[in-house]
């Protein structure tokens, strides 16, 4: 709205005083302004910024397999069905959105049944992203311990662009979750 605002005004100074080169220099100024005062405003309330779910159906993997529980299960949309690795050091698991993507929040379901300690095996975890799989840091950790069926909500320390995102565990054990969701713009 303000720079519909802006625009109509400057386009009226410019009809009225004929003074073009003047004009549009300043209308260039003020749209220069706002632009960064949008961007502010954005920054300061990420809630309202329209973002959509960009993990669904992309390819991923994971460390390893085991009880056939493959990696593509963590992005179903499904969830009573889960990835799970096999006893691994720093089990992870990755996925490739495709392309890059502003990342701006991302949602980890636990898994729903089995023994309660199953559940607590999501802890020490970090979330990391990157540009490729070979340039990647560390985008959020969760200490845990989460319980059967737990929906986690993290976000990025700061504002990150990436192609990849990767779970992995701090220590030697099974990795599995039901569901990972990565919102972005
Ligand atoms: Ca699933």
């Amino acid at each position: 709205m303000q720079f519909l605002f802006v625009f109509v005004f400057l386009v009226l100074y410019s009809i009225t005083t004929g003074h073009d080169l003047q004009c549009c220099q300043k209308l260039e100024s003020m749209i220069y302004r706002n632009t960064r005062l949008l961007k502010e405003l954005l920054r300061r309330h990420p809630k309202e910024i329209p973002v959509r779910e960009v993990a669904f159906g992309k390819s991923c993997r994971q460390s390893s397999t085991g009880w056939g529980e493959y990696a593509s299960k963590a992005v179903d949309g499904d969830l009573n069905t889960y990835m799970h690795t096999g006893k691994d050091q720093s089990p992870y698991w990755i996925v490739d959105l495709g392309k890059p993507y502003q990342i701006k929040q991302i949602e980890i379901f636990n898994r729903k049944h089995g023994d309660i300690n199953t559940g607590l095996r999501l802890r020490d975890l970090d979330i990391i992203v990157g540009t490729s799989p070979y340039n990647m840091h560390l985008c959020a950790h969760y200490a845990g311990p989460a319980q059967l069926g737990d929906h986690i909500v993290l976000v990025c320390q700061y504002d990150e662009t990436a192609r990849y995102v990767k779970l992995m565990l701090r220590r030697r054990d099974f990795l599995h979750v039901a569901e990972v969701k990565v919102y972005a713009l």
